[in-house]
């Protein structure tokens, strides 16, 4: 997977300052809720959450399951799970049984901190909370849902709290407002691919028509027939982007396909689950178990 390093670019310093600074925010909270996505939950983990966090309880939110395939979310949930040490929940914000799952494993976390804190003497507060994660998971919906439930629930004004940026959830816990962006650091460029079929990656670091074409061929590969009756094509024609754009009738001067609008409107489809529900990686592809 060599080719693509020159298609999705990093900025090493500006990652090293954006690690520093959330490592500082960090040291503030008790409980982590790290979220990473149901379609690529190996590539939008970040492999070095237990340092960044100082080995601090975490929650981790396997989020999107509405656009991932549901075949795949347990046994990656678990999967997880085993790797990272952490409780792990499978999400759908749009859903709000998964932002009550959400409050009662943050509580469930929270309650060991909260008594080491006791036994230590400190001044008794509710456990402190912060959701981490990389480009585009869904770390402000978490936070909005958890906020507008909050209000919902005691009617109190949103966001009083003792400091600006802390946001009461219940009695035991408080939110930090703002949520940590994992810079996707990624030495593994095949892993930086599929942030970005996932819009983790901003589409100024990469070749849109390279991104899409490697996000077909990886979708020939686990669910080729859901593509050949999606875009319409016989079992034995090839599929690409041209093959894809001629079959749309997406025609460019001289009857040329428009490779170009092909792949943003591949990856769009793919994006907001309208293609299917795709789930990108399989736990044997990295030989975890
Ligand atoms: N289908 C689906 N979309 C979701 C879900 N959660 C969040 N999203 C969408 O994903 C997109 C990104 O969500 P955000 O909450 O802005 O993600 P973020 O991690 O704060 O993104 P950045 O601030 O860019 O790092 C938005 O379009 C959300 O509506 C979910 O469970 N399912
Ligand atoms: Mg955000």
């Amino acid at each position: 997977m060599r080719e693509i390093m020159s298609f999705i670019h990093w900025y090493p310093g500006h990652i090293a300052k954006a690690q520093r600074q959330l490592k500082e925010k960090l040291s503030l909270v008790d409980v982590i809720i790290e979220v990473i996505d149901a379609r690529i939950p190996y590539s939008s983990s970040y492999k070095s959450t237990a340092q960044l966090c100082q080995n601090k309880p975490r929650l981790i939110l396997m989020n999107k399951t509405d656009v991932s395939d549901e075949n795949y979310n347990k046994i990656w949930a678990r999967t997880i799970s085993s790797l990272s040490g952490c409780e792990v929940a499978t999400t759908n914000l749009n859903d709000i049984n998964s932002i009550n799952t959400i409050i009662t494993k943050v509580v469930n976390l929270s309650e060991p901190v909260m008594k080491k804190r006791e036994e230590k003497g400190l001044l008794k507060r509710p456990t402190r909370v912060m959701v981490i994660g990389m480009p585009n998971v869904g770390k402000s919906s978490v936070i909005n849902r958890l906020v507008k439930r909050a209000k919902a629930k005691t009617g109190a004004k949103a966001g009083v709290t003792r400091e600006q940026q802390w946001v009461r959830i219940n009695d035991k816990i408080e939110l930090l407002d703002t949520p940590g962006i994992i810079p996707t650091v990624q030495d593994d460029q095949y892993q930086a691919l599929k942030l970005a079929c996932v819009s983790s990656i901003g589409d100024n670091a990469y070749d849109c028509e390279y991104v899409a074409a490697k996000l077909i061929e990886i979708l020939k590969k686990y669910y080729s027939e859901t593509l050949i009756s999606y875009y319409g094509f016989s079992k034995d024609e090839e599929i690409n982007l041209s093959t894809i754009a001629l079959k749309k009738n997406w025609i460019i001067k001289d009857n040329m396909p428009d490779v170009k609008r092909a792949s943003q409107i591949i990856l769009s489809t793919f994006r907001d689950g309208k293609m299917g529900k795709f789930t990108l990686e399989r736990i044997d592809e990295y030989e975890l178990i």
